[in-house]
């Protein structure tokens, strides 16, 4: 008796809501619909008709959309300082690479990143992290890469999984290592690789759920990126590739080949890279943030993924050098003006590809039994005016794991 009645306490009920499930191929709206969860779990999400008969109280959600929680699955969210005085410089007529080469960019932010305490690092991601939950966000990733020491680097890892404890939101750390090259190594890029596989890799290991490298001419060659990958997979860590961003080096195929979640920014990727990516399962992150900040025009292949079935996600890319947002809301719509992706596309792509790209397709992403009661209850009954609106937040409530 007392067991049903901690069960029937248990139970949470949000009625009367526009379900986007995500479920199969669309956005699997269901009108009337109704949430249950019990321990923070979903276990119903469907018609109210079919729904089973209410235990205890309910939330009217009066007509309004529910989605997935939505999930950031590409940031670099967690970085000593910013870099508007470089931005100006921009304005001003100064490329990033002329930035760069005279000591500012990446290792700027590299610095800014090593002066920084564990705590410090937390207390200036907060407010852009408090910016993310504000529209909704349950799940982030977040990448080290600005520190390119071992101890800077767990220093990073260990400030984002402090975030997910400050903060109601699930944090996936990746390790970013082969980010950068840091100028202790200047001229020795492999000698860096043997840091980040011997040292830094195994360091990382427990701290981290992934390992990333950015695979670029101004980055690190196919070859280094393969030494990262096999050192990653042999730590049993999953694997992404920043790759195709400025240049054609095929990255994503080479992702591909070895399974990753998924690789990332892809204006450059091909036809066959992105055939080899959709047969692997890794996801496309498109993050046109990026494209938009560094006034990119090389369009990512959008067409191409459509034909092979490539499934496509969209994030912020948070970083203080290219991609300095804090609103998934916008990338929705800016996946959409700038990358031609339709609503369906834009939304699946913050919520059930954003999971597949963390590897957690599982556990998030989708409203469906056994899942995260992950929701976000928006004041908008037609799912297109999230994409539709720029720079206006339409988020009633957020809920994580129920709460
Ligand atoms: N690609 C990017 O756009 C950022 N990192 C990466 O791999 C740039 C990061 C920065 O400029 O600080
Ligand atoms: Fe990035």
């Amino acid at each position: 008796m007392t067991h049903s009645n901690d069960a029937v306490q248990m139970e949470q009920r949000w009625t009367n809501a526009r379900l986007a499930t995500m479920a199969d191929d669309g956005l699997g709206l269901i009108d009337n619909g109704v949430v249950i969860a019990k321990a923070g779990r979903i276990v119903y999400a469907g018609p109210a008709e079919g729904a089973p008969p209410a235990a205890t109280a309910f939330i009217d959600c009066e007509g309004r959309l529910i989605t997935p929680g939505l999930i950031d699955c590409h940031t670099h969210l967690v970085h000593g300082g910013n870099r508007a005085n470089e931005w100006a410089m921009r304005l001003e007529g100064a490329t990033y690479e002329e930035i760069a080469r005279a000591g500012g960019g990446i290792v700027s932010t590299m610095r800014a990143t090593r002066e920084a305490s564990e705590d410090a690092l937390v207390a200036s991601a907060l407010p852009r992290l408090d910016a993310l939950i504000a529209e909704g966000v349950t799940t982030i990733e977040i990448k080290s890469g600005y520190g390119l020491s071992t101890d800077d680097e767990l220093k990073m890892l260990n400030a984002a999984r402090a975030l997910g404890e400050h903060r109601n939101i699930r944090v996936e750390p990746t390790f970013l290592g082969a980010h950068a090259l840091p100028p202790e190594y200047k001229g020795d890029s492999d000698g860096y690789i043997d840091l980040v596989c011997k040292e830094m890799i195994p360091a990382a290991a427990p701290l981290a759920t992934a390992v990333d490298a950015f695979c670029e001419g101004i980055g690190f060659s196919p070859d280094q990126c393969t030494r990262v990958i096999e050192t990653a997979k042999a730590h049993g860590l999953a694997v992404k590739l920043h790759a195709e961003q400025l240049s054609a080096l095929h990255g994503s195929a080479l992702a591909a080949l070895h399974g990753a979640l998924s690789a990332d920014h892809l204006e450059h990727a091909t036809d066959d890279d992105v055939r080899a990516m959709a047969a692997a399962g890794t996801v496309a992150v498109l993050l046109p943030g990026a494209y938009y900040f560094m006034r990119e025009t090389k369009l990512p292949p959008v067409d191409a993924m459509r034909r092979h079935g490539t499934r496509i996600a969209l994030a912020t890319d948070n970083n203080p050098g290219t991609s300095p947002t804090t609103s998934l809301l916008l990338m929705l719509n800016m996946g959409a003006t700038l990358f031609g992706l339709t609503v369906v596309e834009a939304l699946r792509g913050v919520t059930v590809n954003a999971a597949a790209a963390l590897g957690l397709s599982n556990e998030i992403g989708a409203l469906e039994a056994g899942k995260a009661c992950d929701l976000a209850i928006w004041n908008v009954t037609d799912p297109a005016e999230l994409v539709y609106r720029i720079g206006f937040n339409p988020l009633h409530q957020r809920i994580k794991d129920g709460q």
